[in-house]
C-alpha cells in the first residue's frame, strides 16, 4: 500500500510547498491537505483539501481514519513575532496540535509524525555561534517555549510510547513562492519583494543582527529526507540541528547589490530585535550530518541568484 500523508497547517509558508513536493513523490491522491483556510489554486487542485482546525482532536482523527493516513506533517504554528502579541494562543495552538497528534500515533492510528521545531528554542545564554545540539536552551519567546516543549513532548512520546516523531530546528527559511507570516527571519522574504518593487528596503532588523537562515528547497529537502531515513538513523528524538547559511541585513544587501546596484537598505529595529538578539547567529548540524547524511546545496550566493530571478 503506497504511504497515505495529511499535511495539517498545509496553506502556509512551509506547508504549501512541502505539500506539493510530497504530492510529486507519492502522488497527488496520497497527500491530504489541511487547514484552517483554502489554499493557493495549486494546493486546491492538485490533491484532496480538508478544511482542519488544528486545535480540534477529532477532526484530526476522522480524516485520518477515513483516508487511512500513515504519516502526519504538523506544520500549523504561531511564529514568534505574532506568538509574542498573542502569547496564550500561540501557547494553545502550538501546544495542543502537537499533543493531539502525539495522542493519535500513540493509540495506533497512524504511523509516524514530521513536527518543526526551531532555533527559537534557543536563548540568550545559549552559546551563539556553532551552537551544539546539546547546550542550554532558556528561549524567551512564547513560541520557543512551546517548541522547546514540544520537543521533550516528542521524545517522551518516542522512548515511553514507540511514536516515530521526527523533527527539525528550522532556522530562518527563504522562498520566492511563499510569504512568511509573522516571524523574525521574515526580513529576509521581505527585503526582495522591496528590492524588486521599490529598490529600497526598511529593514526590522540592524545591520549586524547574524541568524542562521536556509533556502526553501533544502528545507523541503530535509524534510523528505529525515521522514524517510530508516528509524535506526533517527537517533534525536528531540529535534535536530540543521543549517544552511547565516548572514546579517548588511550581507544580504551587498549581496543584492550584485544584481541591483542601486539597492539601498535603511534600518529601523522594532520589538522583533530583541527576539533575534536571543537566538543563535549561526547552527552545528553535524548530528544530521551524520546520522542521517543531511547536506545543504544552498549557500548565499546562489540562494540570491534564485531568489531575484524568480522573482523579477
Ligand atoms: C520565526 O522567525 O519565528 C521563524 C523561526 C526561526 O522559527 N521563522
Amino acid at each position: 500500500m503506497p504511504t497515505k500523508i495529511l499535511v495539517i497547517g498545509a496553506c502556509g509558508q512551509i506547508g504549501t510547498e512541502l505539500t506539493m513536493r510530497l504530492r510529486q513523490i507519492y502522488g497527488g491522491n496520497h497527500v491530504i491537505a489541511s487547514d484552517i483556510r483554502d489554499g493557493n489554486e495549486e494546493i486546491m487542485a492538485s490533491g484532496p483539501f480538508e478544511t482542519l482546525d488544528a486545535m480540534n482532536k477529532s477532526q484530526i482523527e476522522d480524516i485520518c481514519l477515513h483516508y487511512e493516513i500513515d504519516e502526519v506533517y504538523l506544520m500549523a504554528a504561531m511564529l514568534s513575532a505574532t506568538g509574542e502579541k498573542f502569547p496564550k494562543k500561540a501557547w494553545s495552538l502550538n501546544m495542543d496540535s502537537l499533543m493531539h497528534v502525539l495522542d493519535i500515533a500513540k493509540e495506533g492510528k497512524i504511523n509516524k509524525i514530521f513536527w518543526p521545531s526551531s532555533i527559537a528554542v534557543f536563548g540568550p545564554t545559549t552559546p551563539k555561534d556553532d551552537t551544539p545540539q546539546h547546550t542550554i536552551m532558556e528561549p524567551t519567546t512564547v513560541y520557543g517555549i512551546s517548541k522547546q516543549t514540544g520537543e521533550r513532548w516528542c521524545e517522551y512520546y518516542h522512548q515511553k510510547y514507540g511514536v516515530d516523531v521526527r523533527s527539525i530546528r528550522y532556522p530562518g527559511l527563504i522562498s520566492w513562492k511563499t510569504l512568511p507570516g509573522g516571524g523574525t527571519t521574515d526580513y529576509a522574504v521581505d527585503i526582495f519583494h522591496k528590492a524588486i518593487e521599490d529598490n529600497a528596503y526598511n529593514c526590522f532588523l540592524s545591520e549586524d543582527t547574524a541568524l542562521p537562515m536556509m533556502y526553501m528547497e533544502d528545507a523541503v529537502r530535509a524534510t523528505t529526507e529525515i521522514m524517510r531515513a530508516p528509524a535506526r538513523e533517527i537517533k534525536q528524538r528531540s529535534s535536530y540541528n540543521l543549517s544552511g547559511m547565516s548572514f546579517t541585513p548588511k550581507e544580504i544587501t551587498a549581496e543584492i547589490q550584485k544584481h541591483l546596484p542601486d539597492f539601498t537598505i535603511s534600518y529601523e529595529p522594532d520589538f522583533r530585535q530583541k527576539i533575534a538578539d536571543s537566538w543563535p547567529s549561526s547552527i552545528d548540524d553535524s548530528h544530521a550530518r551524520e546520522d542521517w547524511s543531511w547536506k545543504n546545496e544552498y549557500e548565499i550566493g546562489n540562494m540570491v541568484s534564485e531568489m531575484l530571478s524568480h522573482l523579477k
